[in-house]
């Protein structure tokens, strides 16, 4: 029987992709909440796992995993049968620039309004860097808005490893009280994402605990 172990705190964005796949697949898994305020992630164990610290962490049986796109397109190819990722190279390719897109862009712009305004103790706060993250993240609303004026997700018809990568940051974008404005097929996208159990029981979850945490 193949064990599946996930490492790393639900609340942060970065497991909620794989807890959001995992979720999707119907996979059975034991969960261990690491890092933030359940600590661990600096134990001789967990660091064995990933020398950076960091989560989430993935184990399948006797093999280590870590990035969460990296996890999240291990878990799809070995456990989707091609449904969340083609084994095709080229339409593979169309999931997989969306995953490098978001880290490259979506995820920097994210970030500087998620922690740059609600991770931010208010008197700490850059109000102009805060703005111009808001203004990067409605460019990324526009890119990801022209890649679905003609279909309901980023690479088809159906849900894929890109829509995890960049779909998990919008409901902490629409959650927080600092308007960022999305286009209609970015939220016509939104309630699609939304519907899915994976996103509603791990993406859509509490995150107040991170309000004005400037640390993990
Ligand atoms: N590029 C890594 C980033 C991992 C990362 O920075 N994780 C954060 C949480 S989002 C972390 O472990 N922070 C320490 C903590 O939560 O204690 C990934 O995608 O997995």
């Amino acid at each position: 029987m193949e064990k599946i172990e996930i490492f790393g705190r639900h609340t942060s964005y970065n497991v909620q992709k794989v807890l959001w796949l995992l979720e999707e697949l119907a996979i059975v898994y034991s969960h261990t909440p690491v890092g933030g305020r359940f600590g661990g992630n600096d134990t001789a164990e967990f660091l064995a796992m990933n020398p950076q610290g960091k989560v989430p962490v993935l184990k399948h049986d006797d093999k280590i995993i870590r990035e969460s796109n990296t996890i999240v397109r291990y878990l799809a190819d070995v456990f989707s049968g091609g449904a969340w990722i083609s084994p095709r190279a080229y339409q593979r390719s169309l999931a997989e620039q969306w995953m490098d897109w978001s880290i490259e862009k979506f995820e920097p712009a994210f970030v500087g309004v998620f922690w740059g305004y609600y991770r931010t103790p208010v008197e700490a706060r850059d109000n102009d860097e805060i703005a111009a993250s808001v203004v990067k993240c409605e460019a990324c609303m526009a890119v990801l808005a022209t890649a679905l004026a003609d279909k309901p997700f980023l690479t088809g018809k159906q849900a894929s490893v890109a829509d995890i990568a960049t779909g998990v940051f919008l409901y902490r974008l629409d959650a927080i009280d600092l308007p960022v404005a999305m286009p209609p097929a970015v939220l016509a996208w939104y309630q699609r994402l939304s519907d899915m159990k994976g996103y509603q029981r791990w993406v859509m979850s509490d995150f107040t605990e991170l309000r004005g945490r400037s640390s993990y």
